[in-house]
């Protein structure tokens, strides 16, 4: 692969084995308008109006995951993640419902997939924007497995889906990712980088050219990060939803759930300056 991936796919009824090869091969694959430019706008009302309601609600962390919460361009407080959206929402959880995604898990091969609704994290929604008391701007290099072995688990294949719903040419930033990363072994897997603190561009990673309806499918063992926009306001906004396709045994969340250590983590890293953002 280039610096910036130029092969993209389009999604017909099932897998080819041409796309098959290629994930394989890379542990990453891009499918260009997966969703069209209406359903992207449906989506996003439909999240603005989840957002609404949860800090409506005051809300702050559903099913033990902590919201992550900040200010947009217009100062007004917006949330910049949001976990387990579906829960909230008819016509995202219809979404998730879609057969289409479904059809994806063949990227597991022997695993049988499911669509992690209800376990993890669900359905994620991650807004970035560059503004002076934005949260979100950038993500640390990781890889999303280790989430299982702080869950007191063994690592199991997993995708993440990503449906993006910003147009995001690789000059804008984005997800970078490091090819051919998910073949490794566990050393690598938990040491090759140090997790979210490292944002670093490497000299091997690959970015791409990302259209609004876009759908990027990456083995959980990959190596990724997300690269701050170098605009500010507007021209920085990136939101994406992102699904998890899991296997092994069911482990749905709950309200009673505890917040895992990783989220903790997640919010000494998010804040270095030592900034607090308070809840709504
Ligand atoms: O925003 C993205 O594209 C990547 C997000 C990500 O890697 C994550 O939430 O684990
Ligand atoms: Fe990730």
């Amino acid at each position: 692969m280039e610096t910036k991936a130029t092969r993209r796919f389009r999604f017909g009824t099932s897998l080819t084995s041409e796309q098959l090869d290629y994930f394989h091969e890379h542990g990453i694959i891009q499918f260009s308008a997966f969703v069209d430019k209406a359903t992207v706008a449906d989506l996003l009302r439909e999240i603005r109006a989840t957002e609404r309601y949860l800090l409506h609600k005051r809300i702050v962390k559903v099913n033990g995951i902590p919201l992550k919460f900040g200010q947009d361009v217009s100062g007004a407080p917006f949330i910049q993640r949001i976990a387990f959206a579906s829960h909230y929402s008819p016509m995202l959880r219809e979404f998730l419902r879609d057969p289409r995604l479904a059809v994806l898990s063949g990227l597991l091969g022997d695993y049988e997939g499911r669509i992690g609704e209800n376990e993890k994290d669900g359905l994620v929604v991650n807004h970035y924007v560059n503004t002076p008391s934005s949260a979100f701007r950038q993500l640390g290099w990781h890889t999303d497995s280790p989430r299982d072995l702080f869950l007191g688990g063994r690592i199991l294949p997993m995708l993440n889906v990503g449906l993006h719903l910003d147009d995001c040419p690789y000059e804008n930033g984005g997800l970078r990712v490091l090819p051919g990363t998910h073949t490794q072994g566990l050393f690598r897997l938990l040491f090759k980088k140090r997790y979210f603190i490292d944002n670093t561009p490497d000299k091997k990673e690959v970015g791409f050219d990302i259209a609004a309806g876009d759908l990027t499918v990456h083995d959980g063992r990959l190596w990724h990060r997300v690269q701050q926009s170098p605009f500010q306001g507007e021209k920085s906004r990136r939101r994406v939803m992102y699904i998890p396709i899991i296997t092994g045994a069911y482990q749905p969340k709950t309200v009673d759930s505890p917040t895992p250590f990783y989220h903790k983590l997640g919010q000494l890293r998010l804040n270095p300056s030592g900034t607090r953002f308070t809840n709504p």
